[in-house]
């Protein structure tokens, strides 16, 4: 048993007497109300589940583990998945431990070969991502568990095993997706010396120390958001039927996928472009305002800008802005991103629409990819989602744990809506 198994085994039944304690003095003490402005506006700032992975404070962003995000930055893969599922940071035995117990797990199914293989060369490459669990689904250790007859008390452990083999693989899957699609690449194969996002780095076919370093934070802070961003929490529904892991995180991709979250790096960096031809390079401050406010408008969305929770800078853009700074500040597209920061939060506060006018994570990890020389778009989003598991399956692994049940709220007909306002 690795380390972070048994300590989990130590803190599971901890954590599940503090739920059934909290549950059983205040279970009707009221956590949120909400309104009918609420109801049509996505649920927003309702409390809807639990999550003990992250926090999103909407003045000071991410906290993992209430820990500030960007006292992280420096964390592997390993440590952070470590940190997210225990909420402990581990010895160096217990990184290596983890290390190695991956990986043992980095074998793809042939039939996830053979499924990509079977595509057409202009799937968008975040379907060939989501397809690949699906077609993975069969070897679920939860379900196969299931099937013969498991305890709730043991489905964590069964979870527990099904996301170590997808942590585990989704690098190798994501690579090969990225090389033999959209590169038309002889894919490269794992090493087992070298951790999890040098591992990544390497099968994309981008060794060097500087990416090395940037694939490392890239997961930092795009490794969980709360529980109840679309995605994860798209994930918590499908795994709250106790559909296995598999299931729940191709319903997490799927969410991912859309240009509102996190398809949003791939349009950001779209925009960008179309910037840079319309103006044969970096337009000046007042052309790029010029432009801007005609597209706000036009009441166009703004890719990169705005979130539902924060209220201020996102930190994870602050993160990656000074590696930026640091990296490449001549690189004409990381200069647009520098541009388009410091003038579309005063256009949209101007505008008055936008609640939040800041840029998030998805406006600076676009320019940072396509200076390394990843100028293919469509992969963006996968690099999110690669790093976004590691939060999904800690998150996951908790809830069954805690043996939560399925998710079932009440919808309600807007003739009913309406009955109960005026009756009130
Ligand atoms: N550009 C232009 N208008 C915007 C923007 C933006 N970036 N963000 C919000 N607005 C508008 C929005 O369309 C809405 O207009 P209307 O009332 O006409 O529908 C109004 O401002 C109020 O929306 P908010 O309450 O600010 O935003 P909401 O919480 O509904 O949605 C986002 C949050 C993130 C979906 C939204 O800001 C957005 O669409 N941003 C651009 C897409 C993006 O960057 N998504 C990535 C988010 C981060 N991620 O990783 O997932
Ligand atoms: C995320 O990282 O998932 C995004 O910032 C979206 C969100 O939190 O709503």
């Amino acid at each position: 048993m690795n380390n972070l198994k048994q300590i989990l085994t130590t803190k599971i039944p901890i954590w599940g007497e503090q739920l059934q304690k909290i549950q059983k003095e205040y279970s009707d003490y009221p956590v949120s109300t909400i309104t009918v402005k609420q109801l049509f506006k996505g649920l927003r700032d309702v409390i809807a589940v639990v999550c003990d992975t992250s926090y999103v404070d909407p003045q000071k962003g991410l906290f993992i583990r209430d820990i500030p995000v960007l006292k992280l930055m420096d964390l592997s893969a390993e440590e952070l998945f470590f940190l997210l599922c225990s909420g402990e940071q581990p010895d160096a035995q217990s990184v290596q431990d983890l290390q190695m117990d991956l990986s043992a797990r980095r074998e793809v199914p042939q039939q996830v070969w053979d499924l990509l293989e079977s595509q057409p060369p202009d799937t968008h490459p975040m379907s060939l991502l989501s397809m690949s669990m699906l077609a993975m689904q069969r070897e679920s250790v939860f379900t196969k568990a299931y099937q013969k007859g498991l305890s709730r008390e043991q489905y964590w452990e069964a979870t527990f095993e099904d996301a170590l083999n997808i942590i585990a693989r989704l690098p190798v899957i994501a690579a090969y997706i990225y090389r033999r699609f959209l590169r038309d690449e002889q894919p490269i194969a794992p090493l087992a010396h070298l951790n999890h996002t040098d591992n990544f780095a390497n099968m994309l076919g981008f060794p060097s120390r500087e990416f090395k370093e940037f694939l490392q934070k890239f997961f930092v802070v795009h490794s969980d958001h709360e529980g109840a961003n679309a995605s994860v929490f798209s994930s918590r529904v499908v795994n709250s039927s106790l559909s296995d892991l598999y299931y729940s995180i191709s319903a997490s991709m799927n969410s991912l996928a859309g240009p509102l979250h996190g398809l949003a790096n791939q349009e950001s960096l779209k925009f960008i472009l179309s910037v840079i031809q319309e103006f044969a390079g970096v337009p000046s401050e007042e052309q790029l305002e010029k432009l801007l406010k005609v597209k706000i408008q036009n009441g166009e969305i703004l890719p990169g800008f705005g979130h539902a929770v924060l209220r201020a800078e996102d930190p994870r853009y602050q993160a990656l802005f000074e590696f930026g700074e640091q990296l490449c500040p001549d690189d004409p597209v990381f200069q647009v991103a520098g541009l388009l920061k410091k003038l579309v939060p005063p256009l949209l506060i101007e505008k008055g629409k936008a609640s939040n006018p800041y840029p998030n994570i998805d406006g600076i990890t676009g320019p940072l990819l396509y200076h390394f020389g990843m100028k293919e778009l469509t992969f963006y989003t996968v690099m999110f989602s690669t790093a976004q598991v590691l939060g999904i399956c800690a998150q996951l692994i908790i809830n069954q744990a805690l043996m939560l049940p399925i998710f079932r709220p009440r919808s309600i007909p807007l003739a009913h809506l309406k009955e109960l306002i005026e009756n009130q």
